[in-house]
């Protein structure tokens, strides 16, 4: 199409509205009708007052056009680069159309497509366009009234949006079904679903006593698998009330599940489309962190309802306001119903590997962007997970009180509207009198401000003076920055690990400093002795902090800080000091790398540490991520950081080792049998596998323990559930090649039939750090249970090996760059946003060595010379070469 830059800039209101639009859907595979009938009104509030109906439309077959009732010649309106205009004088008409499409042929899964046999729909951002004729923005909101008409047998059920008006028999074997639903919506949450499905299902009485009838769709094969997704289903509708004091709104909640999706969730009104892997778990089929997952991803998609739905987005710049809000609302979610603390630092890793290397990277965004040329590229962990650090920011601002007060008045005003990110900021602001003028910055200024901090103890005066400094790269839409408003919580503590009280502008122990200047300074009175200082408790913003820590202060916090997210960040620094060291010493050709006493002891008494839950102890054992660890280097080199940590892991792991067999001894004692999923066993688990992890662990090049070799086999032969058998097999898999191979086999024996758990097993052989593993992932591709056309498949394969496993797709003789290349060029032709989200670890190349650099770029080359592809692919390769 060679779509052209948008700018938020000139953003103007549409100039006619569609108060309703009615739709009738006759499906066929290859031959679906779609028949309009849009209600349209002038906008009162538009600037151009003569304006044509202009309504996007692409791969439509246009039969028939009318306007009140009589057909329109060819010549009586244009057609041209997917948009058709319609010169209309009066300010009120109708317009017919009567499209045919082809949902059989739709790989892209945009629009109305085919999965397992079924039909189902996914307009967001832009695919209502390929279903039919319309205004195809979030700001054109329409009561929709749908009926769908399908074949009795094939099509058993047939469902919309809303609430079901009617339903009936048919001529010639058909059946039909029409849905109303009341609320106003943009066309991007419209929905249509219809096959051959069976459903579980439940109800939920609101606060207000509304009887409210849930149904989770999905193949006959998988009947049985949707109890945990109901459940936390259920869970997500009352802490929405109670939390916020939302409450559902429509008659029925429906949710189907399908193999085949592009991403992981649709809050479609009332019915909800899903990646079947966010819905179907049993515990022999999925892992606790399927388990949390889908428990996130419903939550997040129900919350949708208040955050995206009623109100909703004015243009597609302002996606965060729905995406950084609801993202806000699950991790609050997840965090009220499990481990808080354990919540927090997934999130914070996920920030500093993902969010914080794209935001240092070419595609570097604002969380508002300021333009793009597909829309489809900005569904990004900034807009989502940036997004959501800036509603958290806010709520440490306000305080949870006056965060929900705000809340309270941005639905107030705002329910039923489409509005701008500014919308939300100023209902908080208004609700708190608060200013959040200079706040607003980070909304617009892309890049991740760098903190850095120094200290001085004046023993005399009981005072600590800090002097704080802050700064922000230059991203490629803007060289220089104006400083942002960081709420740095932070806390103090003695040399004995006690929570040291002091005192700031007459204010005992405040939670937080608000820094708003680039350089300012703070004095702390009344503080009795030299703290150690903990810093950004709780990751109180986004930001990278500087501050010089010896290894001995470090090891205080992590034994000692009152802050749990702080005993782990001390954790991740005091092992980061480790591995760059050793990272230093490797790259100076030294091999006998070893393990410093303050990390082995530290992480010895962490394991130990009872006081600490099991699942905080899991997840504060793991070495900092290969990506954050890559951050700190220029130029980046993945072998090393790869053989270093591995190294340290090892060296973790054998002289730990009475340690951790106790503990994994011990925990698989307490364990309860059978199964059950619960925040306290999952913990014991992840623990217990952590154990498993380091004594398996083998140095790079180095042969596993056969003791221990036995001990995984034991664990997975043993395992009840998939938890314990996946643990078990990807650390015998990664550690030596014959035996894991063994129990590969063995695996897919059991599971080739269940495509969720195919994938499991596809990811953990391409994301396997040992050699060989390229011609491995090369021989899946042609591998019965892979299919090229499945999203998750592709994800599992590919996206492991590429994005996963940083040691071989960065190989020296570039064999792994070839093979993304190869990938991303054969999937562009049918599914634009899986390519260029497979294409994501090339944006990176300037990151790394001379070599590696030219070996990526060159693919970049190869695949912008390409004829035809996608405009999601194009802006991806142009920004990155630039
Ligand atoms: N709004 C959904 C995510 C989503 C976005 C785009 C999609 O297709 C291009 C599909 C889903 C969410 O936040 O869950
Ligand atoms: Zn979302």
């Amino acid at each position: 199409m060679n779509k052209k830059t948008i700018y938020l800039k000139d953003y103007l209101p549409p100039a006619w509205l569609i108060p309703e639009t009615e739709l009738r859907v006759t499906l066929a595979p290859e031959d679906t009708q779609v028949e309009a009938i849009l209600h349209c009104k002038r906008n009162p509030h538009s600037k151009e007052p003569n304006a044509a109906i202009v309504l996007n439309g692409e791969r439509l077959q246009l039969e028939r056009l009318a306007l009140n009732g009589r057909d329109l010649a060819a010549r009586e309106y244009g057609y041209a680069e997917g948009l058709l205009s319609i010169p209309v004088q009066a300010d009120e008409c109708t317009i017919a159309s009567t499209v045919r499409i082809n949902p059989a042929a739709n790989l892209e899964l945009d629009g109305l497509y085919r999965s397992a046999g079924n039909y189902c729909t996914q307009c967001e951002a832009e695919g209502f366009r390929k279903i039919t004729f319309f205004p195809d923005r979030p700001d054109v909101m329409s009561v929709f009234t749908t009926t769908v008409i399908g074949e009795k047998t094939a099509c058993p059920v047939l469902l919309a949006n809303g609430n079901l008006r009617e339903q009936g028999e048919l001529a010639g074997g058909l059946h039909f079904a029409t849905w109303h639903d009341p609320f106003p919506k943009p066309c991007y949450l419209f929905a249509l679903v219809a096959g051959n499905l069976v459903a579980l299902e439940d109800s939920f009485t609101t606060k207000s006593g509304r009887r409210v009838a849930l149904a989770i769709y999905v193949e006959p094969r998988n009947a049985g698998k949707c109890g945990h997704a109901m459940a936390a289903l259920k869970t997500a509708m009352r802490w929405d009330e109670e939390r916020f004091g939302r409450e559902y709104d429509l008659d029925n909640f429906k949710i189907l599940a399908v193999d085949d999706f592009n991403m992981g969730a649709m809050e479609n009104k009332g019915l909800n489309v899903f990646n079947s892997k966010y819905v179907l778990a049993l515990p022999e089929t999925a892992t606790d962190t399927d388990f949390d997952s889908i428990g996130g991803v419903i939550a997040h998609e129900y919350f949708h309802n208040w955050t995206g739905n009623r109100v909703t987005c004015r243009d597609w710049f302002q996606l965060s306001l729905k995406e950084g809000l609801t993202v806000f609302r699950d991790q609050e979610f997840s965090s009220d119903i499990a481990s808080r603390p354990v919540k927090r630092i997934r999130d914070v890793n996920l920030i500093r590997s993902i969010q914080f290397r794209e935001d240092a990277g070419p595609m570097a965004h604002p969380v508002r962007p300021a333009s793009f040329v597909e829309i489809n590229n900005f569904y990004t962990a900034t807009v989502y997970d940036k997004g959501a650090e800036l509603i958290r920011m806010m709520h440490t601002l306000l305080g949870e009180a006056g965060f929900r007060r705000g809340m309270d008045l941005y639905f107030e005003r705002h329910d039923g509207q489409a509005v701008t990110c500014d919308d939300f900021v100023a209902a908080l602001a208004d609700a708190n009198h608060h200013d959040f003028t200079q706040f607003k910055r980070w909304y617009s200024q892309a890049g991740t401000p760098e903190l850095f901090v120094t200290s001085r103890y004046d023993a005399a005066g009981g005072r600590l003076l800090l002097r704080l400094r802050q700064s922000c790269p230059a991203t490629p839409d803007m060289a220089e920055k104006k400083p942002f408003v960081i709420p740095l919580a932070l806390g103090l503590l003695a040399r004995d690990g006690r929570e040291l009280s002091f005192s700031h502008a007459g204010r005992k122990n405040p939670a937080f400093l608000t820094i708003t200047q680039k350089e300012q300074d703070f004095v702390l009175d009344e503080v009795a002795e030299e703290p150690v200082l903990s810093l950004l408790r709780n990751f109180s913003a986004p930001v990278k902090l500087h501050f010089d820590q010896s290894d001995e202060e470090l090891s205080l916090r992590l034994g000692y800080d009152r802050d749990p997210w702080g005993r782990w960040d001390a954790g991740q620094h005091l092992a980061l000091k480790a591995l760059m060291q050793g990272i230093e010493q490797f790259r100076q050709g030294h091999q006998n790398i070893t393990l410093p006493d303050t990390l082995k002891h530290g992480m010895a008494a962490l394991l130990d540490d009872e006081r600490a839950d099991a699942a905080f102890r899991a997840v504060s054992l793991v070495l900092p991520t290969e990506n954050w660890i890559g951050q700190q280097m220029a130029p980046l080199d993945p072998e090393a950081v790869f053989w270093v940590r591995q190294r340290l892991r090892a060296l973790l792991g054998q002289e730990l080792r009475p340690a951790f067999l106790r503990h994994y001894e011990a925990l698989g004692k307490a364990a309860h049998r059978p199964y059950v999923y619960t925040t306290a066993e999952a913990g014991r688990r992840a623990l217990r596998n952590m154990c498993l992890d380091y004594l398996l662990c083998c140095a790079p090049e180095a042969p596993a323990d056969a003791d221990m070799l036995a001990l995984g086999e034991r664990q997975y032969r043993e395992a009840d559930n998939m938890t314990d058998g996946l643990a078990a097999l990807s650390a015998v898999v990664n550690a030596d090649r014959e035996r894991g191979d063994a129990l590969l086999q063995d695996f897919l024996a059991k599971w080739q039939t269940d495509p969720l758990v195919m994938d499991k097993w596809l990811s953990l052989q391409a994301a396997c750090p040992l050699p060989g593993t390229l011609a491995r992932v090369r021989a899946l591709l042609r591998h019965p249970v892979f299919d090229l056309k499945n999203p998750n498949k592709v994800r599992a394969l590919v996206a492991s090996f590429c994005a996963l496993n940083q040691r071989q797709f960065h190989a020296r003789d570039g064999a792994g760059y070839e093979f993304l290349k190869a990938m991303v060029a054969k999937i562009d032709r049918f599914n634009p946003q899986i390519a260029t989200r497979m294409a994501a670890p090339f944006t990176q190349w300037r990151r790394y060595d001379a070599d590696r650099q030219q070996g990526m770029r060159a693919q970049l080359e190869e695949l912008l010379q390409a004829e035809d592809i996608s405009d999601d692919l194009k802006e991806l390769l142009e920004k990155s070469l630039w």
